[in-house]
Formats: C-alpha cells, structure tokens, sequence
C-alpha cells in the first residue's frame, strides 16, 4: 500500500489510533496514523500567522481567493511584515545585533517539500522571497551571510539600509547598559511565521525575522532552519515556530509538531505537547523565555499554544480575519 493510501484508508488509520501503545509506538515508525476527518466540511482555503499580523493574512487570503496557490500566498503574506518599518522584528527596521547590524533569518517550504532557506542575509528587506529564489534557482537549500546577499543581488534585489532611524535610536539606548537579555516576548507582533492550505487542499508555510535583538553577531536563530521554525508535510499538516529560537532548535520543535500529528494528534495537541517537551525538561529554565507554535492539518483544524501568555495567532478563514489569544503553560 503505498504511503498516500495508507493515510487516506480511514478504517485502518481508526484502528491506529485504538490499538495499545507498544504496538502504536511500532506501527507510528512506519506509518502515519493521521486521519483526516472525513465527515466535516472543510471551509478552504486558510491561513494562520504567528502574532497579530491581520494585513499580512488579508494579503495571503487575496493571494489564494485570486487563484494563488499556498507558496505564493505566504510569500506574499510575509512580504507585508517584511516591509513594516514599524515591525522592529522582521524585515526593514528590524532590531540589529549588538553591532548596529540588521541580519535576517528566513525560510520557506512548499507542498512537494522542496524547500529554501537564508541566514545572516544583510541589506535585502524580502529574505523571504530571497529564500523562495534559493529553493526554485538553486540545488541548494540555504544560503548564509555575503553568499546569500550576493545571490539575492544576482536575482534582482535592491541592496538598502534596514536600520531604520527608529531602530539605530533603540539600539543606541540599549548600548547604554548593554545588557543582554532575552526576554520574554509579550508584544502583540513579532517574527512571523505564516502556514496556508489553498484550495485544492495542498500546504505551504514561510518564516521570517530579524532574529533576536542585539543578539551576537553570527547568530542565527530558529526561523530559517527547516524542521525548527517551520516545517511543512502535505500530506500531514504544518506548523511554524516564533520565541527563543535556541529553544526551539534543541526540540526540532516544528517538525515535532508535524510528526506528533502523524501519530494523530489534533494540532492543538501536537502544539501544547511540543511546549511540553521543553518546559518538562530537567532544569527547564522556561519562566525566563516565550515559545509559542502555531499547526495546521490537512483538515483544516488549526491549534496555537505558548510557554507565557499574549502569544496569538491569526487566522483567515471563510471571510473572518481574526487574532486567537493562544492558551498557554506557565499559569503561575
Ligand atoms: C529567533 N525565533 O531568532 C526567532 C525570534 C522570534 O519571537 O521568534 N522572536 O530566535
């Protein structure tokens, strides 16, 4: 039985999901026991994002409602935050490293699974279309530093200065004291991280960030790596990552969220179970952090869930733009 028809027999994947654990745990190496609830009408198509970001979801639903498909759309959805000057996280006008420099992470994965990624990207606001560029121009999936500027410039893109004035004068406050914290994030807008599932049912997701402000020069976070900030299964569902990216990377945490779907998993579930593996750690420091995810599946379900409050997703579906307050851990 091949993978795809194996996901879609509902009766055997039902049987998945009762049998006892020993065996699950065997049958899950093999096989997906995802099921598709086949009985509700899924309203498609839809878009979620990390954080309050309800133009850069309208931008993506007009993306999809004019025949766009899920790559296009979070593309596009991206590209509005990424030219926010407002954002001091994403794009142009993003926080610099402690160096005054404005370094972007970004990444995108597309329903076949191919994938494209920049890290470390200087003087380009749209990282998230450069890392389109890589994943369709390239046989390759990331680009780093000068490599990935010199082949954005190649592809088209006009180099600019992204340390916007509001941005060098909060750096310059912040050199005062230097001192680096990452603190916890309980701002309404941030890293943006952008999952659809267009018409035809079909995937895509996108991530994109200045990363953490005043981080060390060189860092790079979560957002680009594939697996950690995002990660897409077609045949699954999606999910994508925003918080302290260190965290994240120890944890895999997006391909987590996919693969706990997989096994059957609401993406509710698959998000708070995927928090859990980093608060429950031995040691966790979690009370000094934020992680929150956000899932889609191929039924349309959607889940969002965060280590501290004020993390939101927002979610474009059947004609309602909204921002979802996530649940979250840390009830203290
Ligand atoms: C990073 N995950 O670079 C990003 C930053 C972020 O909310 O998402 N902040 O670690």
């Amino acid at each position: 039985m091949k993978r795809r028809d194996f996901i879609k027999n509902a009766s055997f994947t039902g049987l998945g999901l009762t049998i006892n654990n020993s065996f699950a745990k065997n049958a899950i190496l093999e096989k997906p026991i995802f099921k598709a609830n086949k009985t509700d009408k899924v309203i498609l198509p839809v878009v979620i994002a990390t954080w309050n970001v309800k133009k850069a979801t309208a931008k993506a639903m007009e993306v999809l409602q004019a025949g766009g498909d899920a790559t296009d759309a979070v593309e596009q959805g991206c590209k509005i935050e990424e030219a926010n000057e407002k954002g001091q996280t994403v794009g142009k006008g993003g926080l610099p490293d402690r160096d005054g420099n404005v370094t972007l992470d970004a990444c995108i994965m597309d329903q076949h699974g191919n994938c494209g990624s920049v890290v470390y990207l200087q003087n380009i606001t749209h990282a998230v279309s450069v890392a389109r560029k890589v994943m369709e121009e390239t046989p390759h999936v990331m680009l780093a530093g000068e490599g990935a500027k010199e082949f954005a410039i190649l592809q088209g893109f006009e180099p600019e200065d992204l340390l916007t004035e509001a941005s060098k004068k909060t750096w310059e406050k912040w050199k005062v004291e230097a001192n680096y914290e990452p603190i916890i994030n309980i701002e309404n807008h941030d890293t943006i991280g952008m999952l659809a599932l267009d018409k035809n049912g079909d995937i895509s997701g996108a991530c994109t960030t200045s990363g953490l402000a005043y981080k060390m020069p060189g860092r790079v976070g979560d957002s680009p790596i594939i697996g950690s900030g995002l990660f897409v299964d077609n045949e699954i569902g999606a999910c994508a990552a925003t918080g302290l990216g260190e965290e994240v990377i120890k944890t895999v945490g997006s391909f987590l969220v996919v693969e706990l779907m997989r096994q059957g998993k609401s993406p509710q579930a698959a998000c708070e179970e995927a928090i859990g593996r980093i608060v429950n750690k031995p040691h966790s420091d979690y009370k000094n952090f934020q992680v929150g995810y956000i899932a889609i599946n191929k039924s349309g379900e959607t889940g969002c869930y965060s280590i501290h409050q004020y993390f939101s997703m927002t979610k474009f579906q059947d004609g309602i733009n909204e921002q979802i307050q996530s649940d979250y851990f840390n009830k203290d």
